[in-house]
């Protein structure tokens, strides 16, 4: 190899370790290894968390980052019901359990998902109809066993993910056609008989405008408060998309629910593009995020930010758009994009 590539090489890496926050030479091995966005993040008071799946935890340079850039992991499947009660009242802790575990030994706290929803549901549950009395026995047997299996070791528990449709009337769900809209309700009180610690949310997308499905969070979540039901905070899932524009009312719409008492938190961060990705759409990428973590950043009672995994290589997206992706602050390759340094700019790091 000629002197002149080895040296380019040389630089290159260097670069590259010092964008991955690892110091490089005398002067940087004298001073400290730069923050990571938990830490970052902890001077606000807030966490900075991902999501990650069962799958994806023998990449050992994937578990590597994992562990140390973030504060609070999202199980993205293993505690769907599908998961964890595969047969009517067989109960399956493995993939829950064995991420919990690994956040444990990296001192991260765990947003638990999801306790009731209409996707990813077992075959016995979908298969068979139900009388309103038999299906209400289902809801809180599996909420209150798995809420109590993971008691004390979840900092909060997505416990509807999705009630609404676009337009703000309830989703047609099997839980919304057999029970009515107080499962809702119930289904909080149960969790919080179950774990009184827990802080308990509902999720959902497209809810981070003010809009007709934001307005019927806000209120059914004033008619909750109203009720006394155990209630404590919306998250908002964000999964952005560069072709439909920034929600520029994010922030208002945080602000609105802080004034009901509620925590909020972005729960499920991406902002996919077409593909192929080029500069431009990277840097746009990048403002969104710093934007999103501004808008946080502002409201007292937004919590923290998860992002839905942190790198391109484990997201959801382009199974489920094709031709779209790009959406995480990390590329495929674990680098990280101008999206991770926008976010970092957001958060007072450099
Ligand atoms: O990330 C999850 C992916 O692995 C699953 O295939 C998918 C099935 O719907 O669910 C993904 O997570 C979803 C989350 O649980 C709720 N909000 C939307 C997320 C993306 O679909």
């Amino acid at each position: 190899m000629r002197k002149t590539t080895r040296l380019r090489l040389a630089g290159a890496l260097a670069a590259a370790l010092v964008a991955a926050g690892i110091a490089t030479g005398p002067a940087a091995q004298a001073s400290q290894k730069q923050p990571t966005l938990a830490e970052l993040a902890q001077r606000h008071g807030r966490y900075f968390g991902s999501a990650t799946d069962n799958p994806e935890l023998t990449d050992t340079a994937y578990t590597a980052l994992l562990g140390s850039e973030f504060d609070m992991i999202t199980p993205g499947n293993g505690m769907k019901w599908y998961a964890t009660e595969p047969q009517q009242g067989v109960f399956d802790w493995t993939n829950g359990d064995q991420i919990v575990d690994l956040a444990r030994k990296n001192h991260q706290r765990v947003r638990a998902h999801t306790l009731v929803w209409h996707s990813q549901l077992p075959s016995w549950l979908t298969s068979r109809e139900w009388t309103a009395d038999e299906l209400r026995a289902v809801l809180k047997k599996h909420i209150q066993t798995e809420v109590r299996h993971y008691r004390g070791k979840v900092y909060s528990w997505d416990v509807v993910n999705e009630a609404f449709n676009e337009d703000g009337s309830y989703r047609e769900t099997i839980w919304y056609k057999t029970l009515g809209p107080g499962y809702i309700a119930d289904a909080l009180r149960w969790a919080h008989q179950a774990d009184p610690h827990a802080r308990l949310y509902l999720n959902d997308y497209n809810i981070e405008a003010v809009g007709p499905k934001s307005d019927a969070y806000y209120q059914l979540a004033k008619d909750l408060k109203a009720q006394h039901v155990p209630l404590n905070g919306i998250g908002l899932q964000a999964h952005l998309a560069l072709q439909y524009g920034y929600p520029t009312t994010l922030e208002d719409n945080l602000r609105r629910f802080s004034a009901l008492g509620l925590d909020t938190a972005l729960t499920e961060v991406d902002v996919r593009m077409i593909l192929p990705a080029d500069d431009a759409k990277l840097a746009t990428q990048a403002e969104w995020y710093r934007s999103l973590t501004e808008a946080c950043l502002a409201v007292r009672r937004c919590v923290g930010i998860t992002v839905w995994d942190y790198t391109d290589k484990y997201s959801w997206i382009p199974a489920v758009f094709p031709g779209e992706g790009a959406a995480l602050p990390w590329d495929e390759q674990l680098r990280p994009k101008p999206a991770y340094f926008a976010i970092r700019a957001a958060l007072g790091g450099k």
